[in-house]
């Protein structure tokens, strides 16, 4: 039953049981108008509960259902219908109470919460805005700045917060059920609270809710559910209930056909689907994880597995490298105790699991090790002699490469299926990316581990088969080449980077290469000299700054000139350019930001379908999944290969 209602006395429960999330399904916003029908036709019932079974009360509208045609009850109707309730309903919080599930529990006359419980209006993120009522009734239950901050943010608060905004009525301690049946018993025969659709607006700063909508429009970047959201509380703000209703009605609506909504619905879909493609395998059970290499991505990576809750033993070379990596996992975790993500306790937590050692023996009960040491095959292969030769039969081996051949640094030990690549993005215990390199003949259970530990971690993990650069970084390398023919075509660093940013990316090619620091990729391309194919066209611009020492912002010159942190066009970059382009005989002629994002993004999709096609790529929402997750490709237009699929243009 999707929907029951049971009654104890004067109080009756209505429970909503629809896995995994209480999504308002048709069958849930069916259920709840039964449930009221049922419960105001019973005279011995004063007040009725709505609660739901499982892991949280109702997670949101069932965005599957997005895709066909609405089924009556719509959710606004159904929260309309609560609301003009004779008997008071009283929601009943946990887990995470978001977007339609928030809006049915506005439309009753009570909120209440257990303390863990978090609530918010997370549509903004899909490329929405609250559909059900939430721009009307929120900005008249907590005023205007803080309505639109929840619904901007798309960010959930938690119940303390809550109840401070006056979005809740109480915390409830201990079992909900009888807490909520206390409560609802104390308000059974007091007056019901005046609705929210016949309240005004609370008092507020009228130019501060200019200067926050300002700041959203600027933030927005070509999104527009954002500037919906700004749009939708306004007029909470300056119209009555049922034309404010009417207004969001209509904003909805536009915003479900909008591609920019049917690509974050993709993304969304397809965070949660990736590695469903996994052979089965059986994870191990893994509480204890090693780490070799203290360096950032080693430390990153520390960090993450803390903070995951596993017990940690970092490897370095000598006394003094492991005090360093152990200083720089302290100072990850000393941020997120200052930022406040992190309590006291957890961080107490985190330090007491860490310990490092220059002995690999430290290793001997690790269930899971990850390399995180130089790029370099020897290196490599001399890390996991020694690991084979300490850790237990079991234990699974990964190596953080962001390039080199899985398969080959799996020879170094004797039983090479139990090697797998974890590609982490810097800084690792923040980036969500994880890929989940899988050489041929790995070990499923190595592979389901290596899932289940990016999972615990919290990353979005995509399997990728091996090839150089695996799926994001391979993709990268093409449209940087493609970029540098542009350049040397008859662009500049600085149109491509602006195109970049105007399709949505955070930052352009060239200003990321800076950020990064030229003389990586230097270092590889040199690595690489012998074995390029001359046949293929190669730019050398990069080389010119290298060999002048321009290694980007850490030198102050790269791509760009360096004031500080802002980046200034160079005039001797510009003039080596258009030398180059002289010397190769290359007539210059100028291209517009969208030819230039065209010729970028054909570029990614065409590296996608060969990603695809040679099986590195299990499904094209994958690449989507690396490229938005890793790349800054923008969340709201899908990434490369949906875009295709829509047939998108720029
Ligand atoms: N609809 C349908 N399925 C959903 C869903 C939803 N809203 N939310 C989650 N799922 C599925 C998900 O696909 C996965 O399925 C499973 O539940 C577990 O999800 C009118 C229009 C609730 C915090 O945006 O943020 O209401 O893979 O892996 O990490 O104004 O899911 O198991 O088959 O993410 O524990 C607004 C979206 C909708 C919330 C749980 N609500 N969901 O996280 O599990 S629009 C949202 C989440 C709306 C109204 C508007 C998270 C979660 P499967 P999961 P989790």
């Amino acid at each position: 039953m999707t929907v029951s209602v049971h009654t104890d006395g004067p109080v009756a429960f209505v429970e909503i049981d629809n896995p995994p999330v209480n999504a308002a399904s048709f069958a849930v916003r069916a259920g709840l108008m039964e449930a009221l029908a049922q419960t105001e036709a019973d005279a011995a019932v004063r007040a009725v509960v709505l609660l739901c079974a499982g892991r949280t009360f109702v997670a949101g509208a069932d965005v599957r259902e997005f895709g066909k045609p609405p089924a009556a009850p719509l959710l606004p109707d159904v929260v309309l219908a609560l609301e003009g309730a004779r008997k008071p309903w009283i929601a009943a919080l946990h887990g995470t109470a978001l977007g339609g599930g928030l809006e049915i529990a506005l439309g009753c006359a009570y909120r209440v919460a257990v303390p863990e419980a978090k609530m918010g209006l997370p549509e903004v993120t899909l490329g929405l805005l609250p559909g059900a009522g939430g721009t009307v009734r929120l900005p008249r239950l907590v005023g205007p700045v803080a309505a639109l901050n929840i619904m901007a943010s798309g960010k959930p608060v938690g119940a303390a917060r809550a109840l401070e905004l006056g979005l809740i009525d109480a915390v409830l301690e201990g079992d909900l059920r009888a807490a909520a049946r206390a409560f609802a018993l104390d308000i059974a025969e007091a007056d019901k609270p005046v609705l929210l659709n016949a309240r005004d607006v609370p008092a507020f700063d009228a130019e501060v809710l200019h200067q926050r909508i300002a700041a959203i429009r600027a933030k927005a970047r070509g999104q527009n559910s954002p500037e919906a959201v700004c749009e939708a509380v306004v007029n909470a703000t300056r119209m009555g209930a049922e034309e404010a209703l009417a207004a969001e009605r209509a904003l909805f609506l536009r915003l479900k056909d909008d591609p920019q909504s049917r690509a974050l619905r993709h993304i969304f879909f397809a965070e949660r689907s990736v590695g469903k493609s996994l052979a089965a395998g059986e994870a191990l059970p893994s509480e204890h994880i090693g780490v070799v290499g203290g360096g950032t991505m080693g430390a990153g990576i520390a960090a993450a597995a803390l903070l995951a809750g596993f017990c940690v033993t970092m490897i370095e070379r000598n006394a003094e490298a492991v005090a360093a990596g152990h200083a720089r996992v302290v100072e990850v975790l000393g941020g997120g105790l200052k930022r406040g993500v992190l309590t006291e306790d957890a961080h107490a937590r985190c330090l007491e699991a860490f310990s490092g050692s220059d002995e690999y023996g430290a290793l001997a009960s690790a269930d899971l090790v990850i390399e995180a040491v130089f790029e370099y095959m020897d290196v490599k292969h001399a890390v996991f002699k020694a690991l084979d030769a300490v850790v237990k039969p079991e234990a699974v081996l990964a190596t953080n490469t962001s390039y080199l051949d899985v398969g080959m640094i799996a020879k170094a030990v004797r039983k090479p299926s139990r090697v797998i690549g974890l590609h982490f993005f810097s800084p690792a215990h923040i980036m969500k990316l994880l890929e989940l390199v899988i050489p041929p003949g790995a070990d499923p259970d190595a592979v389901a581990t290596g899932a289940a530990l990016g999972k615990r971690l919290g990353k979005v993990t995509v399997p990728s088969g091996v090839c150089d650069g695996f799926i994001g970084n391979r993709i990268m390398s093409a449209y940087r080449r493609a970029c540098e023919y542009m350049i040397e075509d008859g662009a500049l660093p600085a149109e491509v980077d602006q195109a970049m940013r105007g399709f949505g990316f955070p930052m352009g090619i060239f200003e990321m290469q800076d950020l990064a620091g030229l003389d990586i990729s230097w270092a590889m391309r040199k690595r690489q000299a012998a074995t390029r194919d001359p046949a293929q066209r190669y730019v050398d611009i990069a080389d010119q700054l290298c060999e002048q020492g321009r290694f980007g912002r850490k030198t102050g010159r790269g791509w760009y000139l360096y004031d500080g942190k802002t980046a200034q066009v160079d005039p001797e970059v510009t003039a080596l350019i258009e030398a180059t382009s002289a010397r190769k005989g290359i007539t210059r002629v100028s291209m517009s930001g969208d030819a230039i994002m065209g010729r970028i993004l054909d570029v990614m999709q065409a590296e996608g379908r060969a990603i695809l096609a040679e099986g590195i790529a299990a499904r094209a929402e994958d690449i989507d999944v690396v490229m938005v997750n890793g790349y800054g490709f923008p969340r709201w237009r899908g990434g490369p290969m949906f875009m295709a699929s829509e047939g998108a243009e720029i």
